[in-house]
């Protein structure tokens, strides 16, 4: 910090210098996250004075983020959902994994983990000290149902499915799981992060996708993160349980009257994700969203036969709106596109196998321009 202050006009004129290094969205095609709405962000700015850590100053802001969650409970097929909005997908896996310990009371706690789960949860893991299992996948990515039951022993605290792999974009089969689970009583949270705000409208749009949400009995949690497809900006995930009992040991005593427990694990918090979430959902409706996620099916598939008629195969038939795509050399095509001003991601798990998510700020004009350079720069 200068001894001198500067004008907020030249303050401000220098972020937007700073920003402009940034990539520009039309040019993002490896990211969950989207260019969030407008009135979300406003609706976030609105937000951001409030402390959902206290209550007793912002009780309207706190009973919003209950409004929200019902919400967001109704879209997950629980009208008795409890939860909070979140710092995003990792906090609100850990939560649901906290709540899981809680209730199994193992001694020496394992969860057994799909090879495609996210890296936040071997994160947890660690934080948590539990001993993960990794249960095997099927060629489309999706938990072996088999193997999960195989690796089940007498420590076993939770399973996590995923719905909506970020790798991916595979969806594991969570009634499968489900049954496994409730046979065997052990906890089981799916993380739908990436996928909890494109199934619910991809089946009301006719897709037949797999079930993964509280319909499916022995679900006990679900992350959904609202600043993924739900185009919000960061941060603003969820974590919601079954209902109210499912979590009733996840609390932390505070100090503050109106507060009187913390079930987060932030404990100061911003209301501002509660207000973006409120927003872009009442501004959308479930027609508005199950617009986007249908323009998003169809810019998947168009680029899909865009690839196959020049040439290129897939890794596997995207299920969501995530294209894996074959290459000749992974690493190298990452930077050549990279330089060429495009940023793609290289899968971790396949070899040459690149990945291109589809979001709600990627144009067709921008899918031909990536075929092209695809084909040119695949060497
Ligand atoms: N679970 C799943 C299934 C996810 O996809 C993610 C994030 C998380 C949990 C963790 O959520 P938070 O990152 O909100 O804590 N998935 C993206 C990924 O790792 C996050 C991301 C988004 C990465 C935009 C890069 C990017 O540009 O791929």
């Amino acid at each position: 910090m200068k001894e001198q202050g500067e004008s907020r006009k030249a303050v401000l004129e220098e972020i937007a210098r700073i920003r402009k290094g940034d990539a520009a969205w039309e040019h993002v095609l490896n990211s969950i996250c989207s260019k969030p709405l407008d009135i979300g962000c406003e609706a976030y700015s609105m937000g951001l004075e409030t402390n959902l850590g206290d209550a007793r100053i912002f009780p309207a802001s706190y009973a919003l983020e209950k409004e929200v969650i019902g919400s967001l409970g109704l879209l997950l097929h629980s009208a008795a959902a409890a939860g909070n909005i979140v710092s995003g997908g990792t906090e609100a896996n850990l939560l649901a994994l906290q709540n899981a310990m809680l209730i199994g009371g193992v001694r020496e706690p394992e969860i057994i983990l799909p090879k495609t789960a996210h890296f936040s949860l071997t994160k947890i893991a660690g934080l948590l000290k539990l001993k993960v299992r990794t249960a095997g996948v099927d060629e489309r990515q999706r938990a072996a149902a088999a193997d999960i039951d195989r690796l089940i022993n007498e420590n076993t605290a939770a399973i996590v499915a995923t719905a909506g792999s970020s790798e991916f974009g595979s969806i594991d089969p969570v009634k499968e799981i489900a049954e496994i689970a409730v046979k065997r009583q052990i906890y089981l949270h799916v993380d739908a992060a990436t996928g909890g705000f494109i199934l619910p409208f991809a089946n009301r749009l006719g897709y037949g996708l797999p079930e993964f949400d509280f319909q499916i009995e022995g679900v006990r949690s679900v992350t959904i993160d609202p600043h993924k497809y739900g185009l919000t900006p960061i941060a603003s995930g969820a974590v919601l349980f079954r209902d109210a009992k499912t979590c009733e040991n996840l609390q932390n005593p505070s100090f503050f009257m109106g507060t009187p427990a913390h079930k987060t694990f932030l404990g100061t918090r911003s209301g501002a994700g509660v207000y973006a979430v409120y927003a872009v959902m009442k501004h959308l409706g479930e027609k508005g969203f199950m617009a986007i996620t249908q323009e998003n099916f169809e810019k998947t598939r168009y680029l899909t036969s865009r690839l196959k008629q020049i040439g290129f195969s897939l890794f596997m038939e995207p299920e969501l709106n995530i294209v894996s795509i074959r290459v000749r050399d992974s690493a190298g095509l990452v930077k050549r596109m990279e330089e060429a001003g495009y940023i793609i991601s290289a899968s971790k798990r396949a070899k040459n196998v690149i990945r291109i998510v589809i979001q709600n700020h990627v144009t067709r004009e921008t899918l031909d321009k990536f075929a092209g350079l695809l084909k040119e720069l695949d060497k």
